[in-house]
């Protein structure tokens, strides 16, 4: 019988920051919106949140490892919006801004959530920040309490020499 592990929604212990790109900020404002909609109603306190703003996506991940690495939180949320225009401009941001949050992700030692949307057009990128594809700086900032609450639990149980399963649940 396996035993299955992930992390609660619970109000984790710790400060978040949310990094957030001005470009497109008719955009990135409503995924700004989304992430502490998302944080205060999961019980992320008012004082624990603090907001970095960048010029464009691409001083996305620069930002976020000072952050993560000197800023002592235990969550870290990036939102930004790439929109393809005329040229191959698109290509290099997103692959670079995801790299680079990608990377980041795997040396923190903080949970490191990718709100950045990349997307062909304006339509697809207002759908996606609060109008009928959802909200993904809102499912950004849920990914991070759940990570941050899971990476707590697997470094006390290891720390501990054991973890604790989620009873009965598969998935
Ligand atoms: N930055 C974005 O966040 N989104 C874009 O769509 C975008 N485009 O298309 O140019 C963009 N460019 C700016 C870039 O992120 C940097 O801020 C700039 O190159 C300075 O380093």
């Amino acid at each position: 019988m396996p035993r299955y592990f992930e992390g609660s929604l619970a109000p984790p212990k710790g400060r978040f920051a949310v990094c957030v790109s001005r470009f497109n900020a008719f955009v990135t404002e409503e995924l700004l919106r989304g992430a502490l909609d998302a944080l205060l109603r999961h019980g992320v306190a008012d004082e624990d949140i603090d907001v970095f703003r960048v010029p464009g996506a691409f001083e996305l991940a620069g930002l976020a490892r000072r952050v993560a690495e000197q800023g002592g939180y235990v969550g870290v949320i990036c939102l930004g919006a790439v929109i393809r225009g005329g040229t191959p401009h698109f290509e290099y941001i997103s692959s670079e801004v995801a790299r680079g949050i990608g990377t980041l992700a795997l040396s923190s030692q903080c949970a490191i959530s990718f709100g950045v949307l990349t997307c062909d057009t304006v339509e697809q990128a207002i759908e996606r920040s609060g109008a009928k594809a959802g909200n993904k700086g809102w499912e950004a900032a849920v990914a991070c309490i759940e990570m941050v609450n899971l990476n707590s639990k697997v470094s006390h149980g290891l720390l501990k020499g054991r973890l604790t399963a989620v009873e009965g649940k598969k998935k």
